[in-house]
């Protein structure tokens, strides 16, 4: 076997090994587990289907073309050195790459902004504050009053509101399996829909560099029934401990840690967090997630004077 057999043998198998294993659940994101990442997934697979229209039949051509035109004696192609112009041919190709990018910016809008709205108007949403610190995640929920630290637990079939904050450099809040990520920038509040079919535990990660400890900053989205839902908050309020305002800054300074519990937190936290930052929120937000009535904009540059955080 030639250098040149075994190298194509090689390339021929790692796509095999790729594309036979394609939906082997290690590939997060081609195993959603909920309405929005399978959303995203369809644009994926529609992505690639277009793309392919394009790319199989000019590899398709390449190598007929290649072969038929080939040099070789007593060829019989054609010789014309005056061709210069083919109507059906420049139809052709501009008219297919006009109907894909068409076909491909209308449902990439469709889904773009069908997913800025809950994935299902039925069930009443639960809305979880998240904070990207040096280098964890603290997720608040203003509903219940309770707070975690590099894990979240969600109920099942509930659409989710994260409203997304940093309080360190700006990081990317990603769950692959239950959907595309979000920024979480100093000073904005920015929102996400996400929402689980099943009970599992959902990895999740920053996807944005922020500095030493960045890849400590896995977190984990456990999905579990309402009922279990409601017993893990119970259980959080009689057992965790109170995240205090001098808690919070000790939590701000740089480190890694492990998972935590609390019982409550500042009231207001999430929104100071904001609007000491630049106080800058989606303005979809507004009054959807200001469950303590300050959501909204706020002037620009007012940020930057002292003693603007909203008062306790
Ligand atoms: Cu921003």
């Amino acid at each position: 076997m030639s250098a040149g057999h075994k190298s194509l043998l090689l390339v021929v198998g790692a796509a095999a090994a790729l594309f036979l294993s394609g939906c082997s659940p290690n590939y997060l994101v081609l195993n959603p587990a909920g309405p929005v990442g399978r959303e995203e997934m369809h644009l994926i697979v529609l992505s690639t289907v277009l793309v392919l229209a394009v790319v199989i039949p000019v590899f398709v051509l390449l190598a007929f073309i290649v072969w038929r035109y080939r040099d070789r004696p007593g060829n019989p192609a054609a010789y014309r050195p005056e061709w210069s112009e083919s109507r059906i041919l420049e139809i052709v190709w501009w008219g297919i790459p006009i109907i894909i990018v068409g076909v491909l910016g209308f449902y990439t809008a469709k889904t773009t902004f069908a997913l800025t709205e809950p994935p299902e108007s039925s069930t009443q949403p639960l809305t979880i504050q998240v904070t990207s610190l040096n280098w964890k995640w603290l997720f608040q929920y203003p509903g219940q009053g309770v707070a975690t630290v590099n894990y979240c637990e969600i109920p099942v079939g509930v659409p989710v509101q994260f409203e997304l904050t940093a309080d360190s450099p700006m990081n990317s809040f990603w769950v692959p399996q239950l959907g595309g990520q979000e920024y979480a920038m100093p000073g904005m509040a920015m929102r996400l829909w996400l929402q689980a079919d099943k009970p599992g535990t959902y990895y999740g990660h920053g996807a944005n560099f922020t500095g030493e400890g960045f890849a400590h900053m896995g977190f984990n989205v456990v999905a579990v029934s309402q009922k279990d839902f409601d017993q893990w908050v119970s259980k959080a309020k009689s057992t965790g401990q109170a995240l205090t305002e001098a808690g919070y800054q000790q939590l701000k300074k740089p480190g890694v840690m492990g998972t935590a519990t609390y019982s409550s937190y500042p009231p207001g936290l999430f929104h100071d967090t904001v609007w000491t930052n630049g106080g800058r929120y989606d303005p979809k937000m507004a009054g959807m997630g200001g469950t303590d009535g300050r959501a909204g904009m706020m002037p620009k540059g007012a940020a930057s004077m002292p003693g603007t955080g909203a008062p306790k």
